[in-house]
């Protein structure tokens, strides 16, 4: 397990009080006012969340050894692991060499599927995230209308000689493969649910899809979510610090009311 990413966002939530993962979402096609923007939710965030994860479109637009540098560098410097949500899914060597590409532009974590397996598959990525003190998180069940069809389908697991839903099977990896997060939609809390009951605090659940997506943030908490990601609520918010403290002392107020604090 690459504690030094996961004890690092550790580290932030606490200092920052806060269990917000910033999904830095902005689809502005001029990159240079994507940057502009990037900036701005950036520093009006930065003290009230734990980490930053940025996905494709910012790479696209940005350019992977051009913009995305700086917007690396400025939440580094406010202290602020960088997640890429590059959802890995190819074979072995190729994931490799996409890997190696983040991890040295200075990402702090990568996101992968875990339909593709270990061998020739994540085993590569796991072993240099590793290695190189970074984190690997992994999709368990996805927050969109369709994940049932794959993360909620029934499938044989050969060790309990049974039929079992494909997350719990995926949950047990993440533990197996020492991931240190995985994901499940704040969409589904039965999910959550079902799946901290496989990791209790061994691996953290990371949820995305509150509001625009219609899942519930004290739902999802309440259900055994350690941090929520936000995007476009926050990065089309008018006034994005107020937001991101309205969303902080939301979760705040739900470990409070568990007794978690
Ligand atoms: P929003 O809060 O705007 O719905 O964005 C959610 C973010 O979480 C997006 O960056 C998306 O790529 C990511 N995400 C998701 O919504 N559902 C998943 O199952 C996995 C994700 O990574």
């Amino acid at each position: 397990m690459s504690k030094a990413y996961r004890g690092w966002v550790e580290c932030l939530a606490r200092e920052n009080d806060s269990r917000i993962i910033l999904a830095l979402d902005l689809f502005v096609e001029d990159s240079q006012k994507l940057l502009a923007r990037s900036f701005e939710v950036l520093k009006s965030a930065a003290p009230h969340i734990c980490a930053v994860k940025i996905n494709e479109p910012m790479i696209l637009s940005l350019g992977l050894y051009d913009k995305v540098q700086r917007v690396l560098e400025l939440a580094h410097g406010f202290s602020l692991p960088v997640i890429m949500d590059c959802k890995i899914n190819d074979v072995g060597h190729v994931n490799l060499s996409v890997v190696k590409h983040y991890f040295k532009v200075g990402f702090d974590a990568v996101t992968a599927c875990p339909f593709i397996g270990w061998q020739d598959g994540l085993k590569p990525v796991f072993e240099l995230a590793k290695h190189a003190g970074r984190g690997v998180v992994l999709l368990v069940y996805m927050s969109h209308r369709e994940a049932e069809e794959g993360y909620g389908r029934m499938v044989m697991d050969p060790v309990a000689n049974k039929l079992r839903p494909q997350y719990e099977v995926f949950a047990e990896k993440a533990l197996k493969w020492g991931a240190d997060g995985v994901v499940v939609g704040a969409t589904y809390p039965d999910k959550v649910k079902d799946v901290y009951k496989v990791l209790k605090d061994e691996v953290p659940i990371y949820s995305p899809g509150v509001v625009f997506q219609g899942g519930r943030l004290e739902e999802a908490v309440k259900s055994g979510a350690t941090y929520i990601i936000i995007g476009r609520a926050l990065c089309e918010a008018g006034r994005v610090e107020e937001a991101v403290v309205g969303f902080k002392e939301a979760v705040n107020n739900v470990l409070r009311s568990l007794g978690h604090r």
